[in-house]
């Protein structure tokens, strides 16, 4: 270092007071003065909201700390970093995570008792960051957390919508949906980093240039945007580890509007300047259906080429060679919606670095690899060819030139099967032609992960058959997790204590698979009481939302027997819908005596639909018509209640889960590829009602058939069902409650009719009325009566939580490092 350089490093460092300091004095001064400073409010007055807000910003300034000595140290260190992309993040709130991940949760409290504010109340004042759909956008979060937590050196890259996933409002029982501008109040936990930025090009046309003696490709684009990123620091727990999720956002590019200057027209061009914006203005709210939209499109390839321009940059900082590139960079693309990186990549590494076309391509066959979360195969995404040739040419070349000589392969390895070729090319020929995402993925990685092993059987024998049989070497599965941080220490600070005292440790929080040591424990009479307590102040808070939420008054006595997850015929919200209404029309029917010995229960679903998915929204707006019905029948009273949580977010689900006493998991065998809603119960000692399909045929395995209770046709069974379903009647339970919906029972028989013929006869795709008598039998039977014997009960819900820890994305996000991206921890010393 220069003379000069070294004077300013030591004039600034002995103007730092080393790190920032933990004691509850260092704390309110810190809290106050950002009140003063960054709030500009009065210290002397400030209400919960302006308190959260200083509170988020002095967890911030520690976040950055950690965050920059974990980044020189990974600088230093140089290790393979592993690159997430994912166009969704479901990341919820920031506050407790944070603080508790930094290990200065208790501090914080205690400083904030003092200046009379109570941390949890205020930690209610975040808004959640709903930058996703649902499962697959918390696998993003979860893993995000995992990786800091595992000390390994990752990125995250995503974009940053302005509108996250829509605010569900119910008028009248029907879903409505509101914009969610969760920017307004402003988000402390972002860095707006306006020097890293990019230029993303867009339309235009491809030229060719001689070059070398040679000819190359030129892309002249016909629109720039500038991609400016926005970092957010990701905690680990138990480690000094802080890693970075970066999220672009768009911004006008000053070369795009140099040409409307020109025009005299100053008004317009900076009106046209604003539209630049709109690319990441907001979220798709659809999980599952691609609907071919030039906007889908932009956001895709925006976010994929900011990401690779960045990744590139950084490899470029401390290498002159692209041979080590997949030494030092491994791309893990969420689903097909990043695949554009692939041509991306090809395309800077042969127009723009000037690699050769074979060298790009052993580059780029090394450093990817996928994970799909899709069953069927109209789930995949194709992008038309005329749409992407308008917006993306010169990447529309690419993928031909890679699909030609995939099919050139293909001929060698199979011969002219042309069902075969047709069926396994990246494009499709058709009324409208277009580019198989998936099949690029796979053509292209190195590795496609499943995400548990009966969806990996299912793409094997189905989805990808073809592909399994030319590279069997590619598929694997990694089982989904959840991180135990979030859905255990942040949502269940009592479960945690509890399972602490008797583990006699807390390493389990890093170590999921010690919470087997709970097993010893399962029948001792004391922590069966505790847990018990545990658990019911959970029920009673729980109780008390639904009371703010929706007016209605529930018993903690009660069974509460939830169903929370995004609306969708597979989930078969609608069994669960026709076997509450089975119920109460037994128990309308019964003797008095008989209702004595019925075990009240309070039925509680949540999720949102799609905004153009009508199905969905009916089966919303029946649940409101049944609950209407029931909750108002003095003939009832307690004895059932059915309750429609709106708007449900990860927040809620934070709160509801450690509130159950049972969930249901119901899909129709083969249809859930995983499923992660049904860990987060088990973790939380919930039992659970659930076909064997997804990671729930790994949960009866860790936990065993006894603690749970299971139903339904089995995957291998579902194709004969549905044919036979063709021509057989409905068993009559289910004739029984269908009825009653078609009469008219809870009114708007006109509006209910298509959603009760989608079920009926050879139209029920989903076999709701094969499973419904063992779904009766399993409701009954099992859940009804394991629920009077109290110490029974107890020891399942124990012996759920001490089976959940092969759950924990811990143990996922473990696997991929070693089996897929071959990275290494890379911990940062304290
Ligand atoms: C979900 C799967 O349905 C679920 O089974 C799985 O547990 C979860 O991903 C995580 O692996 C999916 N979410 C999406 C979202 C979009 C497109 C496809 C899927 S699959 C936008």
């Amino acid at each position: 270092e220069s003379g000069e350089g070294k004077a300013k490093a030591e004039r600034m460092f002995s103007l730092m007071d080393g790190f920032l300091k933990n004691d509850p004095i260092s704390l309110q001064k810190d809290i106050l003065d950002h009140v003063e400073y960054t709030v500009a409010r009065s210290r002397f007055s400030f209400d919960d909201f302006e308190a959260y807000q200083a509170l988020s910003h002095s967890v911030r300034d520690r976040l950055i700390e950690r965050w920059h000595d974990t980044h020189a140290y990974f600088k230093r260190k140089d290790p393979k970093r592993l690159y997430f992309l994912s166009l969704e993040f479901l990341m919820g709130r920031s506050l407790s995570n944070s603080a508790i991940n930094l290990g200065i949760r208790d501090q914080y409290a205690d400083a904030l008792n003092q200046l009379g504010f109570e941390f949890e109340v205020l930690a209610e004042q975040e808004g959640d960051a709903a930058q996703g759909n649902g499962g697959l956008a918390r696998f993003s979060a979860c893993h995000m957390d995992s990786l800091a937590t595992m000390d390994f050196p990752a990125w995250g890259y995503g974009l940053r919508y302005q509108y996250g996933l829509f605010r569900q409002v119910i008028l009248d029982g029907f879903q409505h949906e509101q914009p969610d501008y969760w920017l307004n109040f402003g988000n402390p936990w972002e860095t707006e980093r306006i020097p890293v930025s990019y230029a993303v090009k867009f339309y235009g046309t491809v030229e060719e240039k001689d070059f070398n003696g040679g000819k190359c490709k030129v892309w002249v684009p016909g629109e720039t945007v500038e991609a400016v990123a926005y970092d957010n620091p990701i905690p680990g727990y138990g480690t000094r580890n802080t890693i970075n999720l970066r999220l672009w956002s768009a911004k006008p590019s000053d070369l795009y509007d140099m040409e409307s200057y020109d025009t005299g027209d100053y008004i317009n061009a900076v009106i046209n300047r604003q539209k630049a914006e709109t690319i990441s203005s907001v979220l798709y709210p659809d999980d599952r259906s691609y609907q071919g939209k030039e906007l889908r499109l932009k956001q895709q390839y925006f976010f994929v080429s900011a990401s690779v321009q960045d990744i590139i940059r950084r490899f470029k900082d401390s290498h002159n060679d692209f041979n080590q590139f997949p030494e030092k960079v491994a791309l893990q693309l969420n689903d097909t919606h990043p695949s554009l990186a692939i041509p991306e990549v090809m395309r800077v590494l042969v127009d723009e670095e000037l690699l050769s076309w074979k060298q790009a391509w052993d580059i780029v066959c090394k450093i990817f690899s996928c994970t799909t979360h899709t069953v069927v195969p109209e789930g995949l995404e194709k992008i038309p060819v005329d749409l992407l040739g308008s917006v993306l040419p010169r990447h529309l070349q690419i993928i031909f030139d890679i699909n030609l000589s995939f099919v050139e392969e293909l001929k060698k390895h199979f011969g002219l099967d042309f069902n075969r070729l047709s069926r396994m090319s990246i494009v499709e020929e058709g009324a409208v032609k277009s580019i198989r995402m998936a099949n690029l993925s796979i053509v292209c990685c190195h590795t496609v992960n499943g995400v548990s092993r009966v969806h990996l059987d299912i793409l094997k024998t189905k989805v990808f058959k073809d592909f399994y049989e030319l590279w069997p070497q590619k598929f694997h599965y990694k089982t989904n997790g959840v991180t135990q941080r979030r859905w255990l220490v942040v949502s269940n600070p009592g479960l945690c204590g509890l399972i602490s005292k008797w583990l006699g440790t807390d390493a389990w929080i890093r170590d999921m698979d010690l919470l087997m040591g709970l097993r010893d424990h399962a029948v001792d009479a004391e922590l069966q009481q505790e847990w018990k307590m545990v658990r019911r102040i959970n029920k009673i808070r729980l109780a008390e939302f639904i009371e703010a939420m929706t007016g209605m008054k529930v018993s903690p006595d009660a069974m509460f027997d939830v169903q929370i997850k995004r609306i969708h015929e597979y989930k078969r919200q609608l069994l669960n819908i026709l076997g509450i209404i089975y119920r109460y029309d037994c128990i309308k029917n019964m003797k008095e005596s008989d209702r004595r010995k019925v075990v009240p229960r309070v039925c509680i679903i949540g999720g949102k639909a799609a905004p153009g998915y009508k199905m969905a929204k009916k089966i919303i707006k029946l649940c409101h018509a049944v609950g209407e019905t029931i909750n108002n029948d003095s003939d009832i009273g307690d004895l059932l209640k059915l309750v429609f949580i709106p708007d449900y977010n990860v927040s809620v689900a934070e709160l509801v889960i450690p509130g159950s006493d049972i969930s249901q998991h119901i899909s129709t065998a083969g249809h859930e590829a995983s499923g992660t809603g049904s860990m987060k119960f088990l973790m939380n000692g919930c039992l659970l009602l659930a076909t064997a399909d997804g990671a729930t045929i790994e949960i009866i395995e860790e936990i065993g058939e006894d603690n749970m209770f299971l139903f339904g046709a089995k995957v291998h069974e579902v194709p004969k069902l549905r044919e036979k379903a063709q021509n057989h009647g409905m068993p009559l339970q289910f004739a029984r409650a269908l009825k009653m919906v078609r009469d008219g029972y809870f009114d708007y028989e006109d509006y209910f009719k298509s959603l009760c013929d989608s079920i009926e006869g050879g139209g029920d795709f989903y076999l709701l009325g094969n499973d419904f008598a063992s779904y009766l039998e399993a409701q009954q039977a099992a859940a009804d009566k394991a629920f009077v014997d109290q110490e029974r009960w107890t020891k399942m819900s124990i012996l759920s939580t001490a089976g959940s820890g092969r759950f924990s994305s811990d143990r996922t996000v473990g696997e991929y490092a070693h089996q897929t991206w071959g990275i290494e921890p890379c911990r940062c010393p304290f």
